[in-house]
């Protein structure tokens, strides 16, 4: 790159993009009691026509004679008409700027007229109205509609919304917006419109409309007190034979808020649409959902198990914002965690009731490790309520939603889960139909439970991951177990200084033999004679005394991750003692996850220093007794055979020994699945082999979820056949989606002519299916050979990549940055510019998709000086582009101003 532009690009990032901050919130001075709004769809010109009931704020701060000021995006809407309580507006009355419409001089309240035109054909951002698949669609959330109209867009102004649409009657047949629907009619000889009118006031982020002509299931929910709702699932007509699960879905998550919290649904009419460009998973507007294709459809042969599960949980999750984020929504987006977290849990609940919980719990844990660990550890950690921000859309993040459900999960396990269940209902009923913040949040639970919860806060305002260390001391003559615990968090961008957190700490405790003892806590009566005690700890270093601990027994740590903190390493014994007795399974899992990560972390030292690495008989053996066990869920061997990932491993290592890593890791498989060949195949065989059946209850899904497992483990061993051939036949014969997706990836790794084939033909016959072909994609960007970069630089023109569509941009090149490290990482840099271009080129047609990609260059910190050299090189050339977005502008402003503060150079974690 020459100097000049270097230069340029310097001035990029340091052009401002102001940030907002909570501290300078203020209440509205302007509400909107109702707004009427008029579509008139054209593809390329709607009219929208807005009546809004406006009033002064009485809770305002600003002097009575403050204008009003609108949100409005003058790049998407262009404003024809303007009236206020009836009459055209004066030009000296009002102006516009690039965001806003001010008008001065308003009355106490009023009526206001506005016309605007918009173009949704245009629309790539996918934010505000756009059309998708050649429907007509919304995503309001964070800032649409001000994409729409001009408005107050924020989530603290409440209005109750009546929408009219008029469409093509051929083009359109199905007119949707939120709420119940009221009345229909014609419009000439081939319009028609239809009137929607929802009674509860909400934020403008929960507007939605949906026309075009789908293909619809409908069914009928009678609540719990005997409101009949019809429920249906708007699909594309060529997806019609997949909306069934969905619809079975919605169905369980509405009887499952009713038993567990009491809460129902609210209005006659629940829908939910699936379109096949969409930003993120789905979004909860009131009544009407519109989801990303990928979190509807579902059918067998096209879905896997965990397709399906997915399905599940995001239905589930939407469902439950219907309370926790819209009948009780958010004051700011500085709260975006109290709706996020808050319903990340209650689905990560809904799953635990309805499948098994150990499961959720490890892949709950798995997900928050390796995606929000990193987070909190690089230049973007915020805590999970940020205090200031330069583009909320880039505060969806995982901090926000998986660490927000843990400090959620954290406060059901200090108050108990009859004070939690109490305190939701509190604060679900004292905001009904209102904004709320963390602090009403904290309060109700508060009241509830008599906790005293303002050093629990501090989970909300403080970023990083804390690392627990423990110390052992075993007085035998007193049969007393002193635990020395210590909590650190690392210094995080704006915040050196750490204080010590409110952390619930899970303690149990197995005699020699493995048995179960059970736990006292000298001093603390709520802690005497349980299976788990809970203690809680509050300072940088304390101790905990256990009573009536023999000699030689084990104390067992974090049970079921009672917290979102990192335990030192403990001691292989332990961790192999553990892994064989914990009558906890999550805390089974655990050891053996700690056991081969540090196992693993020595291996990648040893290679990366020229040596060679091999796993020692007693973690073979250890192995073995998991696979041949046939007492446990075969869906938790499965996850116990997963090794940790690289990225997982890459944590724990500095400067990132990227090559050795996986050497390590792979050798680690192979060595595995050459040893224990025989039981591996045995195993396999038992679980239904290459063709099993389609049949989609748990116990089949767990039995495939091992199966599968073990047959991507026995091709980790490359120079045997064993595997490929099983690999082989299993594409040749499934019958399911999973078998069939599992075979291709357990060939993915091999070499030879089975693998070509078996993905051209699975092309071949997918290639109409676009979540499938999203798979195929995927395949290619996981593979893990550093050639993979030419190979997705050249998949870009292949006449099925979309650079317009995110599902299939973020299959091939987000799983390609996220998931490939020894092909993103290439020493010579060649992944990180193939990231850099895609982003460039994605960046102005839709910010939303280009930012999401940009974040693994902003974490250089931890690699070499060569890779971190080309990673923030990437950053710069990025940051040259004229038109740089707001949101692709913020990350690469994280990722360069951490260059800056830190000389370059972090200390080492
Ligand atoms: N609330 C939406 C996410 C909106 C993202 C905006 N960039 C989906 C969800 O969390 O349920
Ligand atoms: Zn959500």
């Amino acid at each position: 790159m020459s100097d000049a532009v270097a230069a340029e690009g310097q001035d990029a990032v340091s052009r401002s993009f102001e940030p907002v901050r909570l501290s300078d919130y203020r209440p509205p001075d302007h509400l909107i009691d109702t707004i009427d709004l008029v579509f008139h769809l054209e593809p390329t010109a709607t009219r929208v026509m807005a009546r809004m009931a406006v009033r002064r704020n009485p809770a305002g701060t600003a002097p009575a004679d403050a204008p009003l000021v609108l949100d409005g995006d003058a790049d998407s809407l262009t404003l024809t008409s303007i009236r206020l309580d009836g009459e055209p507006l004066d030009e000296n009355r009002y102006v516009t700027d690039d965001s806003s419409l001010t008008v001065q001089d308003v009355p106490e309240t009023f009526v206001l007229d506005i016309e605007t035109r918009i173009d949704p054909q245009a629309n790539t951002e996918l934010s505000g109205l756009y059309r998708s698949g050649g429907i007509y669609c919304t995503q309001c959330e964070a800032q649409g509609f001000r994409r729409i109209t001009y408005y107050p867009d924020r989530p603290d102004v409440l209005a109750v919304f009546t929408v009219t649409l008029m469409g093509d009657r051929s083009s359109c047949p199905l007119l949707l917006s939120n709420g119940n629907p009221v009345d229909r009619g014609d419009a000439g000889p081939d319009r028609h419109w239809a009137t929607w009118h929802d009674p509860h006031p909400k934020p403008a982020y929960l507007f939605a409309l949906v026309a075009g002509d789908l293909a619809t299931l409908t069914d009928t929910y009678t609540t719990r007190s005997g409101r009949a709702v019809t429920l249906n699932i708007h699909v594309l007509p060529r997806d019609a034979d997949k909306s069934a699960f969905a619809l079975e879905a919605l169905k369980k998550s509405m009887k499952w808020d009713e038993d567990r919290f009491g809460l129902e649904y609210d209005l006659d009419v629940y829908s939910i649409v699936a379109v096949p460009d969409f930003n993120m998973g789905a979004m909860e507007n009131k009544g009407l959902n519109v989801f990303n294709t990928k979190y509807v459809l579902a059918r067998p042969d096209t879905a896997t198990d965990s397709d399906y599960h997915g399905v599940e949980s995001v239905i589930a999750h939407e469902y439950f914002h219907n309370w926790t984020g819209n009948r009780v929504t958010l004051r700011d987006w500085f709260q975006l965690s109290l709706k996020e977290g808050l319903t990340v849990w209650r689905d990560q609940e809904f799953s635990s009731d309805t499948g098994s919980r150990a499961v959720e719990r490890i892949k709950a844990v798995r997900r928050l490790r390796s995606v929000q660990f990193p987070e909190d550890a690089g230049p973007t950690a915020h805590p999970i309520r940020p205090d200031s921000y330069i583009e909320i859309n880039n505060f969806y993040t995982p901090t926000v939603y998986e660490k927000g459900a843990e400090v959620v999960r954290m406060l059901h396990t200090l108050i108990g889960d009859d004070a939690f269940t109490r305190g939701l209902k509190l604060y679900l009923e004292r905001h009904d139909n209102g904004a709320a913040t963390v602090e009403d949040w904290l309060a109700a639970m508060q009241e509830v439970s008599g906790a005293d919860l303002s050093h629990f806060k501090l989970w909300y305002e403080q970023a990083g991951t804390p690392r627990i260390g423990v110390e052992e001391s075993h007085d035998a003559a007193n049969r007393q177990l002193t635990l020395t615990i210590t909590q650190e968090t690392a210094p995080t961008p704006g915040q050196p200084d750490k204080r010590p957190l409110h952390i619930p700490f899970s303690i149990g405790l197995l005699d020699p033999s493995g048995r179960p003892l059970p736990v006292t806590i000298d001093g603390d009566a709520a802690n005497a004679e349980r299976e788990t005690a809970v203690v809680s700890l509050t300072r940088a270093r304390q101790t905990v005394v256990l009573n009536d601990v023999p000699e030689n027994a084990a104390v067992s740590l974090l049970r079921g991750f009672s917290a979102p903190v990192n335990l030192a390493p403990r001691g292989r014994e332990r961790l192999l003692f553990l892994m064989a007795h914990d009558p906890d399974t999550f805390s089974r899992w655990d050891a053996g996850q700690d056991l081969m990560s540090g196992i693993l972390i020595d291996h990648a030292a040893t290679i990366r220093d020229g040596g060679t690495a091999d796993l020692d008989d007693r973690v073979i053996e250890a192995v073995e007794r998991i696979v041949s066990d046939e007492t446990l869920d075969p869906a938790l061997v499965a996850e116990m055979l997963v090794l940790p990932s690289e990225t997982d491993l890459a944590q724990h290592i500095r400067p990132i020994p990227v090559e050795a890593i996986h050497a390590a890791r792979t050798g680690a498989r192979s060595r595995i699945a050459a040893r224990l060949r025989d039981r591996l195949v045995s195993r396999y065989q038992a679980l239904g082999g290459p063709s099993a059946d389609a049949n989609l209850d748990a116990a089949q899904m767990a039995r495939r979820a091992l199966k599968n497992t073990i047959l991507a483990l026995l091709n980790a061993d490359t120079t045997d056949a064993t595997g490929r051939d099983l690999a082989a036949a299993q594409a040749e014969n499934a019958t399911t989606m999973t078998d069939s997706i599992a075979a291709l990836i357990a060939l993915n790794e091999t070499d030879g002519p089975q693998r070509d084939r078996h993905q051209a033909e699975f092309l071949d016959r997918w290639r109409d299916e676009a979540l499938v072909v999203d798979k195929w994609f995927s395949l290619q960007a996981m593979r893990l050979s550093p050639a993979t970069v030419e190979a997705v630089s050249a998949l870009r023109g292949h006449d099925l990549y979309a650079r317009t569509n995110p599902n299939r941009v973020r299959s091939l090149i987000g799983v390609f940055a996220a998931a490939n490290p020894v092909a993103f990482h290439r020493q010579d840099g060649a992944g990180h510019r193939l990231l850099a271009e895609e982003i460039k080129a994605i960046n102005r047609a839709n910010p939303q998709l280009a930012a999401a990609l940009t974040k693994p260059l902003t974490r250089w910190q931890h690699h070499d000086a060569t890779r971190a050299e080309s990673m923030k090189s990437a950053l710069r050339d990025i940051s040259a582009i004229p038109d740089l977005s707001r949101n692709v502008f913020e990350l690469v402003k994280r990722g360069l101003d951490d260059a800056d503060a830190n000389g370059d150079a972090r200390p080492p974690a």
